[in-house]
This record gives C-alpha cells, structure tokens and sequence, in this order.
C-alpha cells in the first residue's frame, strides 16, 4: 500500500497548536494503522501550488499517488472507506457514520467556530450579539448531552464521527465552554485518551516545535 501524504503549514503562531487540523486526519489514520508522512506548506506565502490542492488557501489536504483532497470531513470519508476500523462497510453503519460527521460538521461546528472567533475577538460578553452566538451553541450542547450520556460513541463503534465531534468539541473544553456539559466532557476526555490521539496530537506539536527550533 501507498504511503498517504498530510500537509500541513510549516508553522503557526502558540495559540492554534494542538488544534490544526491536520491533527484530524492523522489521527484517523493512526487509528487504522495506515501509512502516512507530514509534509509542510507555507503559511506564510500561500501561492498556486498551495491553492491547487486546496482553494481556500487553509490546510489540511491528503494526497495518495496523485490524487489530491481537501477538506478535513471529505479527507475522513476517504480513509473511512479503506479501513473498518475508521467506518464499518455495511450500508447502515456507514450511513450513521456519516449522519453524525454531518452533525458534528454542520450542527455543531457551524456553531462552535463562530463562537470560538467571537471568543478570541475579546468581544464584549454583554452584547446582543454575543448572547445570540452563546446561546445558539447551548441550544446544540444540551441536545448532544443525552446523546453522549447515553452511549460511549456516537455509532455502535468508535468511528471518523467520532474523530470530527470530539475535535470539534475539544476546542471548547479548552475554554471551558463545556463546565455545564459533564457527558459532553467525557466524551472529549475519553477520545482524547486514545493512543492514537496522544501519538497525533504530539506528533504536531512537534512539528512546529522543529520550525520554532529552524527559525
Ligand atoms: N473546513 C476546512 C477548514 C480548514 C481550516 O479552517 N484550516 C485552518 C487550520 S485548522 C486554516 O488553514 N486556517 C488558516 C486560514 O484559514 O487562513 C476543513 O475542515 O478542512
């Protein structure tokens, strides 16, 4: 089997480390056992080359041979398809898990980013506007909360939804958005405990350690 590609900038800035989504897609694959390597594009400079793979200028992409593909929820459906462990193949399985990749992306996601940019703005909290957003996002959380307190995954087994909901929780439990929702909290704790997780996550933040080193 061919060796996958993940690219990823070849620097950030402290704050998103631990938190780029690259980190996604190789956890997905050390969770499958596939071979894989990082390469690394600029962050800085983002030229045509940057922009043929992936349009918005942004990372992560997968390249396997010469096939190129961007989009951290896509990436994850592609790798599903090669490995059971990331996503069974028969036709209900794999549709719950893409169900809940959908949710996790365009439910929750949706919500979380506008939220996690309106945090790091250092926005007032006592504006309408930020009410809004807050509240939108509880409106999603306690939703998630029985669901979560109900079962370890969100499938019959640990899954690329998995992989996207927990990420996309996680970012929230770094500011704490999550104190109110003990099952949605566990759940992070529980992903994040897996080996493949622990390798991926120290994987990148020593990958920009090396280019903090380099510099
Ligand atoms: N929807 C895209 C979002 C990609 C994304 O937001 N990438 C971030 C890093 S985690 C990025 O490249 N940010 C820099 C930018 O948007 O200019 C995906 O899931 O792949």
């Amino acid at each position: 089997m061919s060796e996958f590609v993940v690219t990823t900038y070849d620097w950030v800035p402290e704050w998103p480390r631990g938190y780029v989504r690259d980190l996604r897609i190789c956890w997905a694959l050390e969770e499958a056992g596939l071979p894989y390597r990082i390469e690394s594009t600029s962050f800085k400079d983002r030229g045509a080359e940057h922009l043929s793979h992936q349009p918005f200028g942004q990372v992560p992409w997968l390249t396997d041979g010469d096939f190129s593909i961007f989009e951290s929820g896509a990436i994850l459906l592609y790798l599903g398809e090669r490995s059971e462990k990331l996503m069974p193949k028969d036709p209900r399985g794999r549709a719950e898990t893409i169900e809940w990749m959908f949710a996790a992306l365009n439910s929750v996601e949706m919500v979380s980013v506008i939220w996690t940019v309106f945090t790091g703005s250092g926005f007032s909290h006592d504006t309408p506007e930020w009410k809004r957003v807050d509240d939108f996002l509880d409106l999603r959380l306690q939703r998630l909360e029985p669901v979560l307190s109900s079962r370890e995954w969100l499938t019959g087994q640990f899954s690329i939804a998995d992989i996207l909901m927990a990420d996309v929780l996680r970012i929230l439990n770094r500011f704490e958005r999550l104190k109110d929702y003990p099952a949605c909290r566990a759940y992070v704790e529980r992903a994040t405990a897996r080996p493949a997780f622990v390798k991926a996550h120290a994987d990148q933040m020593a990958h920009f350690a090396k280019a903090d080193a380099a510099a």
